[in-house]
């Protein structure tokens, strides 16, 4: 789901008001399939606001194991790439894999099974951040899982 706004208070709005403006994005994620056993319950919802100058990421989500560690990023493909959402995206790609460059979000669930994060970026709006994954570590064994990616949830239509 893609919802764009132009931040404008009503009756505020000028001619330059739209040089504040902000592109956000609401996302809702799905399980994985490989994902189905360990998260049968899994859910959420990502939003993304870029601005000018920085980019905001908030998750929500509900169902995850209790107490885990757990890693989201944001990611350069959409969810039904192979591998889901591709790699990770990157402000330079040539600039390396730190968290300067790349939006990195590691977490661990509350024990109810919910988590709140939220990130920031000092790099703006690009449409190449087309996906968030969240990431499992400690259950791939005991599930049988190929692959630590759990949730995604598309940015932007594919395409
Ligand atoms: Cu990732």
């Amino acid at each position: 789901m893609l919802r764009r706004v132009c931040i404008a208070l009503a009756g505020l709005l000028t001619a330059s008001g739209c040089s504040e403006k902000a592109a956000t994005d609401e996302a809702g994620f799905d399980v994985l399939a490989d994902a189905a056993d360990s998260h049968p319950e899994a859910e959420g919802t990502a939003t993304v606001r870029s601005f000018a100058n920085g980019t905001d990421v908030e998750l929500s989500l509900r169902g995850l194991r209790p107490s885990t560690a757990y890693t989201a990023h944001v990611h350069d493909a959409p969810c039904d790439s192979s591998p889901v959402g591709g790699g990770h995206w990157q402000n330079d790609p040539d600039g390396g894999t730190g968290p300067d460059n790349e939006i990195h979000m590691p977490f661990n669930s509350y024990a109810d099974g919910t988590a709140k994060v939220s990130a920031h970026s000092r790099h703006g709006e690009d449409e190449d951040m087309r996906a968030i994954v969240v990431h499992v570590d400690d259950v791939l064994d005991e599930y049988g899982m190929e692959s630590d990616r759990v949730l995604c949830a598309d940015l932007r239509p594919a395409g």
